[in-house]
């Protein structure tokens, strides 16, 4: 595993750079990787931001956001270097982009999964760090680089995201002393707030009437789940997008440890968000369905539709709330 220094010698030795994140990009996939394309054009790099998925509606507010490319869009010669941000595996990225975004010399792996494969050529993954924006800002301050407003919007996003707004058990007093110097940079935390939380559409507020209405819950209270279908989404004029945060209205019973969100794929397939309250690994449970995550809030996809997957997830966690240290 690289440090921080080894990784900063990597930028300084190299000219071109593609940076890339995860599909369906969060605050923090964004945040990192909008930061450290600033700071990388900052020290005279040529810098391309290529995204399989489009930017969510309420991330377009992010400094320099509109410099990331789709896939087609993206031409021009290989980069030299490749920097991979908040993905676990390569193919997070997009299987398609994964086999074609292939760089001359190497590919960096910046990250903060406790699942990451460890792909890159270079690879700085610290399991510690709450965000991949939290190991982003530590990089531009080793390198003696002011964080500046533009780039402490992007990071502060970050944190503020995979922290859920500084609730989850990843809040740790690293995380908030890195908030604390983002927030030195005059950045207006109730604005970032306010544009990442409170600009719901409507269609989403009946989404959520119509995915709490599939509320089900294991006979010990343990287990909560919902299911999100193709049908509500055209119903409502929504995506698979607007459940972001759904699933915290079920993880919030008193009495569920784990909770699971299923949304419908357009081919049939099913994508789970699983979140735990105090010790269940979810990260664990979703790696027996080929996905990744965290010990609190992990994901997958599962070839099923909705109700199989549930059944298949709710299985699992059973598995463990019964025998939660042999499993
Ligand atoms: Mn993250």
């Amino acid at each position: 595993m690289e440090d921080y220094q080894a990784i900063l010698q990597v930028f300084d030795q190299h000219q071109s750079f593609a940076l890339s994140t995860h599909i369906n990009p969060d605050g923090d996939a964004l945040g990192a990787e909008l930061a450290l394309y600033s700071f990388l054009k900052d020290l005279g790099k040529q810098v391309k931001i290529v995204n399989t998925d489009a930017t969510p509606r309420i991330y377009q507010f992010l400094p320099f956001c509109d410099e990331i490319l789709t896939p087609d869009a993206y031409q021009g010669d290989s980069p030299e270097i490749l920097v991979v941000l908040d993905a676990g595996m390569l193919n997070r990225i997009g299987e398609d982009l994964s086999r074609t975004l292939i760089p001359i010399k190497a590919t960096v792996n910046i990250d903060h999964h406790a699942t990451a494969d460890l792909f890159g050529d270079y690879n700085l993954v610290e399991v510690e760090a709450a965000s991949t924006s939290e190991i982003i800002y530590r990089l531009i301050r080793q390198h003696g680089s002011p964080i500046g407003k533009e780039r402490a919007l992007c990071l502060y996003t970050g944190v503020m995201f995979d922290t859920g707004c500084f609730r989850y058990s990843n809040s740790t007093p690293a995380a908030h002393r890195v908030a604390a110097d983002l927030i030195e940079e005059d950045i207006s935390v109730d604005e970032v707030y306010r544009l990442v939380y409170e600009t719901v559409p409507i269609g989403t507020v009946h989404l959520l009437g119509e995915v709490l209405k599939t509320i089900g819950i294991a006979p010990d209270g343990k287990i909560a789940w919902l299911c999100a279908t193709q049908e509500m989404f055209r119903k409502t004029g929504t995506t698979r997008e607007d459940v972001d945060g759904f699933i915290n209205h079920i993880r919030s019973i008193d009495s569920v440890e784990v909770a699971i969100l299923v949304s419908e794929l357009e081919d049939g397939k099913s994508k789970a968000s699983l979140r735990s309250k105090s010790f269940i690994d979810v990260g664990e449970i979703v790696a027996e369905f080929g996905g990744g995550g965290h010990q609190r809030a992990a994901g997958c996809e599962i070839e099923a539709p909705c109700d199989e997957a549930i059944a298949q997830l709710v299985e699992s966690t059973q598995r463990r709330l019964s025998n939660p240290k042999s499993v």
